[in-house]
């Protein structure tokens, strides 16, 4: 059989690593890091060499499968499409557009199939009701970039090869491998920015494995970090230590942001979060007097109450140091296709809002076009105009990742209509009447849409598939417009190449106008996903714009190049980037004082508060099933401190039953000197033993569902994002 060594992108998180794949005939004989890769550089993670247990699973849905008498059926795709037809266009009909609701889960972040082409299905629904595990994870982020720099994915990353000075709060990019931030082989990355005399420090209630390979760590209270940024803001201002720099010209609302932060002095502060005014002094001087500083803020920061509040207030310190913009401060991308921020007139724009319209049930205001997802359940509980009945499921299981999944399931079970687009029959998927299947990663081509636009270096890189799809089998952008022109109501016989090349005529016409023929004719044979690529490449800040710039770029320039192409470090992007209406950055946002106004100091409390972690060897709820991820110790294990446990009579190994006013699970307690005072720790994603999933291998360790202990009514009311983190909970012996 023929030996082949293929490069592949890996699509499992993102750090975005450049894999590879040695293969002989159908089978995958090794899987390793590729060592030409621009930008990874040969680094991977376990999950990189779970692809090969991912394509072989037998698990893995590879037909459609449709529900009948209560059981899943195989079908064809015809038999399936008829099947969504006869069921899902009578509820758009009889119910309007807002009656089918669209969900879409993290990988669909991943694939430019899913990514490029769910809009369009959602476009053609017409429904308001778009949700996705954005409200559990970075919509805080969003939209705090989107007040201050004018859209929500110019988001500034740590530019960590030329950092000296690096605070880190809420993240464990040795573990996440990054989020927000593209950035490979992190471990090593901060190894290099330690020899050369930088220092990182990490702020968190546990003390997490990047902490452990930092400088310093320190605890705060779960849900305390509003209170440590206020402290260290409040102390350049009272300090005299603002010094923006050539920002300065660039700055709205400084004035603004003074008067508004000048009560929170550390002192004040220091029982929110923790820690004591001398330390958030000191950090904010270190901060002030660093020639190459950042300040970083993730997951954890986010998944509060004050998430919005905490993602502005990251960044004011990072302006406020002079270290926005500047190179080994926080800097902004510049990525090579999709990036809104390269589009457009460069300097202003029209910025963000929020609260176009409101969600039906609880009035919560629509965030960059979605509702919280944690207001999903009572959209279809709650009878009346507009009540969610039918739902589309976009690579997402939210029974297991938002909160409250148990009541999620209930509310799932009286929709008239369920359409999962999944790889597994799984706990949410199980709901459907009609699940459609994407294709193995080896089997799809790759091109980060989104993630080259937080990257720590500038680059472009395209993988081809490694093995050929399936005789019959689909690539998932031809079933969503397939999908979007059913509910079109153009029926299932529709020719997706022919819709295809009517979506991509009106995007060329918008950016070539009367040239467009030219550019059609140049994009040539190419369909689908390639063609977009190559159109926002050759169009793009380094593209070749169809034969005007011959040295620039285009999809068969990248494709030539072996690993990519490297674009360089990451430059100063302002004012050119800001897509503000003043064409500045908004230091003071109004609806972010107002929440500030309404800042209250928490409660103090003598109960445990519960944190999440990530491990390693999983990725959120769905690599279970991998046997290169499942073996090795149990993961779904309550980390407590050995004081805390023997207060509750727990040891090592033993099962605890964790209660809150939401649920109550039962799992095994493994001791830790790592935590913070009061604050215990347990992964989400788990639970494999609910009946109906199809996962043999998960199933055999299914572990706990951390989301059945959290309430879906706790949200911070900007972003909509939700609650996470902090939550009080008890914890006894069984
Ligand atoms: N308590 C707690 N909850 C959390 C978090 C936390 O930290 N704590 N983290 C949150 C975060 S950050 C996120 S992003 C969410 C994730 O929330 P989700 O996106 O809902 O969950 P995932 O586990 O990523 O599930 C992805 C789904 O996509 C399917 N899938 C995988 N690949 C493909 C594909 O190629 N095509 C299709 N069609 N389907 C595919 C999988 O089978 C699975 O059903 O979880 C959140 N939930
Ligand atoms: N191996 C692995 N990698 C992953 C994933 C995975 O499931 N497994 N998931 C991927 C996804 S979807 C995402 S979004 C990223 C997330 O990537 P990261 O943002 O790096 O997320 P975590 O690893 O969960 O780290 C969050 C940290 O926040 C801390 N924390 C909790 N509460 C608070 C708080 O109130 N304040 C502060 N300062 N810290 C707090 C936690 O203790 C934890 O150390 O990871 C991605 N990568
Ligand atoms: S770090 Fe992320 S992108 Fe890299 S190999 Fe691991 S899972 Fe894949
Ligand atoms: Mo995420």
């Amino acid at each position: 059989m023929s030996s082949r060594t293929h490069y592949r992108i890996c699509p499992l998180c993102e750090a975005c690593c450049g894999l590879e794949i040695r293969t002989e005939g159908p089978q995958v004989v090794s899987i390793r890091g590729a060592e030409h890769d621009v930008f990874s550089r040969g680094f991977i993670c376990p999950k990189g060499a779970s692809l090969k247990d991912l394509h072989e699973d037998p698990d893995r849905l590879r037909t459609p499968l449709i529900k009948r008498d209560g059981q899943f059926v195989e079908a064809t795709w015809d038999e399936a499409f008829a099947e969504i037809e006869r069921r899902l266009l009578p509820v758009l009909r009889e119910h309007g557009p807002d009656s089918v609701a669209a969900v879409a889960g993290n990988p669909s972040a991943h694939k430019i199939s899913l990514l490029a082409y769910f809009p369009r299905l959602v476009k053609a629904l017409g429904t308001r009701n778009i949700f996705s595990a954005s409200t559990l994870d970075q919509m805080p982020k969003q939209l705090s970039s989107g007040l201050m720099f004018g859209h929500w994915l110019s988001i500034p990353v740590p530019d960590i090869e030329r950092c000296d000075w690096l605070l880190i709060l809420g993240a464990n990019p040795m573990v996440s491998n990054g989020s927000l931030w593209t950035v490979p082989d992190y471990r090593g990355k901060a190894k290099a920015m330690r020899a050369r005399g930088g220092r990182i420090t990490v702020i968190d209630p546990r003390r997490n494995e990047t902490a452990a390979a930092a400088d310093e760590h320190v605890f705060i209270k779960p849900g305390g970090d509003v209170f440590l940024l206020l402290g260290m803001v409040n102390t350049l201002f009272s300090e005299g230590l603002v010094r923006p720099g050539r920002l300065a010209e660039h700055l709205n609302g400084l004035e603004a942001l003074r008067a508004a932060v000048q009560g929170f002095t550390p002192e004040k502060m220091a029982s929110g979060c923790g820690i004591a005014a001398d330390i958030q002094r000191r950090l904010a001087r270190e901060l002030a007097a660093a020639k190459a500083g950042a300040v970083y803020g993730r997951i954890g920061t986010c998944t509060q109450r004050h998430g919005t509040l905490n993602s502005w207030l990251v960044d004011v310190l990072n302006v406020l140091s002079g270290h926005l913009d500047a190179p080994g401060g926080m800097m902004f991308p510049k990525a090579a296709a999709f990036a809104a921020n390269t589009a457009g007139k460069p300097g202003s724009g029209k910025g963000v809002s929020t609260g176009r319209r409101h969600s039906r049930v609880s009035g919560a205001p629509e965030v960059f076009g979605e509702f919280p997802i944690t207001l999903l359940a009572e959209e279809i509980e709650s009878a009346g105009e507009g009540q969610v009945r039918a739902l589309i499921s976009l690579a997402a299981n939210p029974v297991l990742s938002a909160p409250n999944g148990a009541r999620l399931s209930r509310a799932l079970d009286q929709l008239d209509f369920m359409l999962s687009l999944d790889i597994y029959l799984n706990e949410t998927s199980r709901h459907a009447d009609v699940i459609l299947p994407g294709l193995s990663p080896l089997e799809d081509m790759h091109y980060d849409m989104a993630f080259p636009q937080l990257s720590f270096r500038n680059h472009a890189r395209f993988s081809e598939p490694v093995f050929e799809r399936p005789e019959g089998q689909p690539e998932e952008w031809e079933t969503l417009l397939r999908l979007a022109a059913l509910v079109e109501g153009r029926g299932v016989n529709v020719d997706v190449k022919a819709l295809d090349d009517a979506a991509i005529a009106a995007d060329v016409k918008r950016f070539a106008g009367d040239q467009a023929d030219g550019v059609m004719r140049a994009l040539g044979e190419q369909r689908g996903p390639e063609r977009l690529i190559d159109l926002a490449l050759r169009s793009g800040p380094y593209g070749d714009r169809f034969g005007l710039k011959p040295e620039g770029i285009s999809l068969a320039k990248i494709k030539a190049a072996p690993g990519g192409i490297d674009l360089g470090a990451l430059q100063p992007r302002i004012p050119e980037l800001l897509r503000t209406p003043s064409g500045r950055i908004e230091l003071a946002p109004p609806l972010l004082l107002d929440e500030l106004a309404q800042l209250t100091m928490p409660e103090a409390s003598d109960g445990l508060l519960l944190i999440g972690r990530r491990d390693m060897r999983s990725g959120n709820s769905w690599m279970h099933n991998l046997p290169v991820l499942a073996k090795g110790p149990q993961r779904c294990t309550l980390l407590i401190h050995p004081d805390e446990a023997a207060k509750r009579h727990l040891t090592d190994g033993t099962m605890a039953r964790l209660t809150t006013a939401t649920g109550s699970i039962v799992v095994p307690v493994s001791l830790c000197t790592d935590m913070g005072p009061g604050v215990v720790s347990l992964p989400h994603g788990w639970g494999h033993d609910l009946p109906g999933a199809r996962l043999q291998l998960a199933a055999q360790r299914p572990g706990a569902n951390m989301n059945e202990l959290l309430a879906e009514g706790l949200r911070d009311p900007l972003s909509g994002n939700a609650v996470l983190s902090g939550v009080p909970v008890e914890v006894c012996a069984i």
